[in-house]
Formats: structure tokens, C-alpha cells, sequence
């Protein structure tokens, strides 16, 4: 049962937030933009042809641990709980975890509302007897939850490893909000992909295909059709590195020549070889996931891995 009376309007707020993010993130050197922002329509259709790709194994990997364990998940959460899930509700994994628990009421939390509405609405009619009530909204800020589920206690559910997309110290903060919005007495079911030899690592982000390469530039397609811009999309080229230093995949859009272009009436001048760092994406070695864990106040309690040591899932109580 879908509790949005509405498609959402375009939110008004991350729009304006998308302006300075992305004239913030040009104006400084080296560039950098939040990946965030990659997830327009578009780009979320484009991220579900990623996790389709063969190259990239962490979603079918994480949905395999999700079907396989869902009766340690059923024992170790119990039924009734809210599932709070930061990130679009994919069709393809969510299901297996809502199945598994039992849950009193589902609130999918996402910044793209359309994205989000079309995934409620899905897993809406797969759980007709499941309160579904989608939450536009950006995870790393404050938050306030539907009153339904005030009084429930609370699993948070944050799969694909998106926790890696941030930089340790934010991803410290991201918990300890996480723990703030789900309260006493909460649990987190999280994904975290583990290190491992970083040629795999890097044909997951710059597949055969260049679907990884089109979800980058899209990026761009996005900041020229929203923001004024007019980048050469024909003059960037996609780039997938490994930082060994900071165990993290990094994506870059790398300027072919030099460049001038405009976004939201500002002026941004590249060399050839200067790049727009768009994403990281961090690997977690053994025990880096309870440290993690522990640093954003939660405590690790269950560990699933699968048998090639690919990607884990940790549960942990508040
Ligand atoms: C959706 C953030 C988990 O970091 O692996 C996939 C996004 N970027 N391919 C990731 C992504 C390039 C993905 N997350």
C-alpha cells in the first residue's frame, strides 16, 4: 500500500543545491563534484544496466547473500520492525530482505523523487499488505521520518556499498546521523565492498560496454540541461583509477584538450589532462568494517560474506 498521495514535484531544494555543489565543485582545483548528483532519471536507469553488467559483481554478489541468508536476518532482527532504506529501493534486492523479516512498514528514502516514486510503487504492489512511504530527501541531511512509524523499532537498511562513496570522515558522520534518525534500540543491515586486486576492481568501473563511461558523462548531459551549461561531452573521456593510497576507485571525466565552457552563468577553463573527480568508491579490508562501524557508534553484530570473499554484509545494533 503506497502512502504518497502524489508524483513529488521537482524538489525545489535539491535543485538549488545541485546549482552550488556543482559551481562549487568547478571552481576549486583539483575539480570534484558529489556523486550525488549522477542520480537524475537517467542516471538511475543507467546505474540498474551497471548492476547488470558482468564486470561489476558487487549487486548480483549482494543479492545472492540476501536470498541465501534471509532466514539469520529473520533471527536476528525479528519481525515488525520499520525498514528505514537509505538509497533508491532497487526492485531487485529489497524484496529478498522484506520477505525474510517481516517488517511492519517500508520507507524508502532517495533523492531522485521520480526515480523513487516508479521503486515504491513496484514494491508496493509486490506487498500489498507493506505500508510503503516513500521519502524524497537527501540522507545526508537531516531527516525526519513518517509519523507512522514513530513508534516501531527501526532496521536501517544501506546496500551497495554506497557507504563507500564518501570520504571516511563523512562516512563516520553518515553513521553517526543514521544512528541519530533510527534511534535507541535500532539495527543496520549495511553493504560494504571488500578490497581485492584492484584490475578487477577497475574493469567494474570501466566496462567493455562504456555503460560505466555514459552514467559519467551523463553527468555532464545533466549539468548542461539543468544548470545553463555547455560542456563539450565530445572532449571529456571517462577515466577509472585505483588510489592504493586511500584503497578507493576513483571515476574521473578527463579533459581531452583544452577547455572553456560555462555553467549557471559562470566561466570554468580546464588544461588538457585535468580531470572532474565525479566518484570514489572505498574498499573495506578485513575489520576496516567494524572500525567504521564502531566510529559512527554502532556495534557490529553478524557478518555475511560470500565464498570468493567479493562483498559483505554486516548487521549492527545501535
Ligand atoms: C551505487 C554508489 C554503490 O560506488 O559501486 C557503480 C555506483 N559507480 N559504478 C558504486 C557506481 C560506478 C555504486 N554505488
Amino acid at each position: 500500500m503506497l502512502l504518497t498521495l502524489d508524483a513529488p514535484a521537482a524538489n525545489p531544494v535539491a535543485d538549488s543545491s545541485f546549482r552550488r555543489d556543482i559551481v562549487e565543485g568547478l571552481s576549486r582545483y583539483p575539480k570534484a563534484t558529489p556523486p550525488i548528483w549522477f542520480y537524475d532519471r537517467r542516471g538511475s536507469e543507467l546505474f540498474e544496466e551497471i548492476a547488470d553488467l558482468p564486470e561489476y559483481y558487487p549487486t548480483r554478489t549482494e543479492t545472492a547473500l540476501l536470498e541465501r541468508h534471509g532466514a539469520d536476518f529473520a533471527d536476528a532482527v525479528g519481525p515488525g520492525r520499520a525498514v528505514i532504506e537509505f538509497g533508491a529501493g532497487s526492485a531487485r534486492k529489497t524484496p529478498h530482505l522484506l520477505r525474510a523479516i517481516d517488517p511492519s512498514a517500508y520507507v524508502p528514502i532517495d533523492i531522485s523523487g521520480d526515480f523513487l516514486h516508479a521503486s515504491s510503487a513496484a514494491l508496493a504492489s509486490a506487498f500489498p499488505g507493506l505500508p510503503v512511504l516513500p521519502l524524497v530527501g537527501d540522507f545526508h541531511a537531516d531527516l525526519t521520518l513518517p509519523n507512522m512509524v514513530d513508534d516501531l523499532p527501526r532496521l536501517g537498511f544501506f546496500p551497495g556499498s554506497t557507504i563507500g562513496n564518501m570520504e571516511p570522515s563523512s562516512a563516520v558522520d553518515l553513521l553517526r546521523s543514521m544512528r541519530r534518525l533510527l534511534g535507541e534500540g535500532a539495527m543496520l543491515l549495511i553493504g560494504m565492498d571488500q578490497i581485492k586486486d584492484p584490475a578487477r576492481l577497475i574493469a567494474a568501473y570501466d566496462d567493455a560496454a562504456g555503460v560505466t563511461a555514459a552514467f559519467n558523462l551523463n553527468l555532464l548531459a545533466r549539468i548542461n540541461r539543468e544548470l545553463e551549461g555547455d560542456l563539450p561531452l565530445e572532449d571529456f573521456a571517462h577515466r577509472a583509477i585505483w588510489n592504493d593510497g586511500k584503497a578507493r576507485i576513483e571515476m574521473h571525466l578527463e579533459a581531452l584538450r583544452p577547455l572553456r565552457f560555462h555553467v549557471a552563468g559562470h566561466a570554468f577553463a580546464m588544461e588538457q589532462g585535468e580531470t572532474i573527480h565525479s566518484e570514489s568508491s572505498h574498499k573495506y579490508g578485513p575489520r576496516d568494517e567494524q572500525l567504521l562501524l564502531r566510529a559512527g557508534g554502532w556495534e557490529p553484530a553478524r557478518q555475511w560474506t560470500d565464498p570468493d570473499g567479493l562483498f559483505s554484509l554486516i548487521l549492527a545494533a545501535a
